[in-house]
């Protein structure tokens, strides 16, 4: 799996989030240091090696709920580039790179400051990063994605907390990349044969 940015949203909110001195924004010469300290701290074996289950213990979301353990697979699966099944320190960097940028992403399109993703927020995000979906899909989506089920919350909305966040545009990236290198004349229409199908669907989980 390709690991997908989230394009220049992120660039200027995780600039934002370091200038109003977010704790985990390392931007100086002493990052490679931090890096090292919480990277030694979150190996709580020692081995060297982060395991799925170690990051999972050391990534919370805004409200402290622990990482959805799918969300914590899909980040090794992308930088672990070694294929060794863990996360080295020099991987870890790039994986930590890349959960700042979410974060800065996230905030932005937060806008209540809730902590959490709610379908207009979700909505606006998507068209955002250039995806033509409509509200009903993000109705959907949300539905997936919510760890607390859906409109059980008092205000009857359900949302997402960052870790399902970044899985849902993930997701949402990776079957469009799909759909479009088969949709070959942008008619916005593809057709596809059950062989074709079944591919696009497994490598979406790979
Ligand atoms: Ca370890
Ligand atoms: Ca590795
Ligand atoms: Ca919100």
């Amino acid at each position: 799996m390709s690991s997908y940015k989230p394009n220049e949203y992120s660039a200027n909110a995780t600039a934002q989030a370091s200038s109003a001195g977010g704790a985990y924004a390392p931007t100086n010469a002493t990052a490679d240091a931090q890096l090292g300290t919480w990277f030694r701290a979150v190996d709580t074996d020692g081995s060297g090696q982060l395991t799925v289950h170690e990051l999972q213990r050391a990534l919370v979301n805004g409200d402290w709920s622990p990482f959805n353990i799918e969300t914590v697979r899909m980040l090794v699966n992308m930088y672990d580039s070694d294929n060794s099944g863990t996360i080295g320190f020099e991987e870890f960097k790039g994986l930590w790179h890349y959960i700042e940028e979410w974060k800065g992403c996230f905030r932005t399109f937060d806008h209540d400051r809730s902590g959490s993703v709610d379908r207009q927020e979700l909505h606006q995000a998507l068209v955002a990063f250039g995806f033509n979906v409509s509200p009903a899909f993000v109705a959907k989506l949300i539905q997936k994605f919510d760890r607390y089920g859906t409109d059980v919350n008092s205000n009857g909305q359900g949302n997402i907390t960052f870790d399902n966040f970044v899985q849902a545009c993930v997701t949402v990236k990776t079957l469009t990349d799909s759909y479009r290198a088969i949709d070959t004349d942008h008619d916005g229409w593809i057709q596809i044969s059950y062989d074709q199908f079944l591919d696009l669907v497994v490598r979406q989980r790979a």
